[in-house]
């Protein structure tokens, strides 16, 4: 298996998940400093405050990633920083952080692949209703334009959103993300407005930058019938357009997919909503990115307000956070995107797994002998999409650092370098070294 001479190969981070600083040098507070220092909604209390200390150790890590070969960095700006009330007056030392971070990868000469938000809305928004609020869209693209003026002569590579799906759900209807809101109505209506946010945002890049290389990031799940019963097929149909069509059919389409907003009508989850307004997400793209974790078979269930369930198949081999390991699923996820939405290229924008690890090591190199064996299993299932005409472009290994993973805290190691939390010693793990062979050879 070869990967073309230009293939993009990267490594991903989010700003809360590895930055620290949360509440200094002007950072205004965000939804994830909140919900994390509320009692009960993180493992163990944990919190970003310190997190990977990436905002004073940015040289370091910059310096860790060149040792690798990476090409890309793939991290997002953390729009609190910028701005941190959301809306009006602008922190200069956040500005000065990304502009210095970037200065750092162009110097080593790895492209910056910048996301404009990654979960960590300003407090002050959320104070509004956040992403419930219809003038969210407008703050964000108020925030792109500023993002992008200041670093669009040497970013040329932009994501809008990441996840909008876990944005919308995992933190208005079922609460376990922040804001940490349980309300399915005011969660469509979250979904509704990023579509809008990521409309504006593009229209707002092509405007500061005329030759951006723009998209956005999308967590593409496989819903499959878990068995041929035609009302497990019916309800896996209707799962996937809840999970992926909902967010695949505005940015492509310019609409919503026809039977799952009938479903939602009929449930009243769209009162108020223009639902024609989504018709702005359909900016011509450059590429589409996706972030690539699971599948899931669904059981029909009447007694469930979602009418399904979610199950492993039988004898799943999973990671630490319980998610399949399941390449063809990639290969699959791929295919389907090609066929049915023709992006002009595609990045796997996330990709990687935890597996549970030591909180000390010692020694140069931990072995991750499983994260590896992941690798080269989801690397093969992006060749084999390659090999069948999917423009993939690119592929950024989730994640450079073990981080704050969200609810979970520190306890799920994503990293494929791993951090010492107590010292902020970064160790390499051999899926790093695995990487940078790959780099190196084009060959798994
Ligand atoms: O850590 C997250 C990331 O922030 C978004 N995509 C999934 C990752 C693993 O859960």
């Amino acid at each position: 298996m070869t990967f073309p001479k230009d293939f993009v190969w990267g490594t991903a981070t989010a700003s809360y998940q590895i930055e620290g600083a949360a509440v200094q040098e002007g950072r205004g507070e965000c939804i994830w400093t909140r919900f994390s220092h509320t009692p009960d909604k993180v493992k163990h209390g944990h919190t970003g405050d310190v997190a990977c200390d990436h905002y004073h150790r940015y040289p370091e890590d910059v310096a860790l990633m060149q040792s690798l070969g990476v090409g890309a960095y793939r991290f997002s700006i953390s729009w609190a920083r910028l701005i941190p009330n959301g809306t009006g007056a602008v922190n200069q030392a956040g500005i000065d952080f990304y502009s210095r971070l970037i200065d750092k990868l162009l110097e080593a000469g790895i492209t910056p692949f910048v996301t404009l938000y990654h979960w960590d809305l300003p407090q002050a928004l959320e104070d509004q209703g956040g992403w419930t609020n219809a003038a969210l869209p407008n703050w964000f693209a108020d925030y792109t334009a500023l993002a992008a003026k200041q670093y669009g002569d040497r970013v040329k590579h932009w994501i809008t959103l990441n996840e909008p799906w876990c944005t919308a759900f995992l933190g208005y209807m079922y609460g376990v993300h922040a804001p940490g809101v349980q309300d399915r109505k005011a969660a469509f209506r979250a979904a509704h407005h990023t579509h809008l946010a990521h409309g504006r945002a593009m229209q707002a890049l092509r405007a500061e930058v005329p030759n951006a290389i723009a998209g956005t990031t999308l967590n593409v799940v496989p819903h499959e019938p878990a068995t041929d019963d035609p009302r497990d097929v019916q309800m896996a149909h209707i799962a996937d357009g809840l999970q992926n069509r909902w967010f695949l059919d505005p940015v492509f389409k310019g609409c919503y997919p026809a039977d799952i907003a009938a479903h939602l009508t009929s449930r009243g989850l769209l009162d108020g909503l223009d639902l024609d307004a989504v018709s702005i997400a359909a900016q011509p793209a450059d590429f589409v990115g996706i972030n690539y974790y699971m599948r899931w078979l669904i059981r029909h269930d009447p007694n469930n307000p979602e009418n399904y369930f979610t199950e492993l198949p039988a004898n799943a081999q999973v990671t630490h956070m319980g998610w399949e390991v399941y390449p063809q699923g990639l290969r699959d996820a791929l295919l389907r995107l090609h066929r049915d939405y023709a992006p002009p290229a595609i990045y796997v924008t996330e990709n990687g797994a935890a597996y549970p690890e030591p909180e000390q090591v010692t020694g140069d190199v931990l072995e991750d002998p499983e994260r590896v064996a992941f690798l080269k299993g989801y690397l093969s299932a992006a060749a084999e999409a390659m090999a069948q005409g999917v423009p993939l472009k690119g592929f950024f290994v989730w994640s450079f650092l073990d981080n704050f993973e969200w609810a979970e805290g520190y306890t799920k190691r994503f990293g494929i370098v791993h951090v010492d939390f107590a010292t902020q010693k970064r160790t390499l793990k051999r899926s790093a070294l695995y990487l940078k062979q790959i780099i190196e050879t084009g060959e798994l």
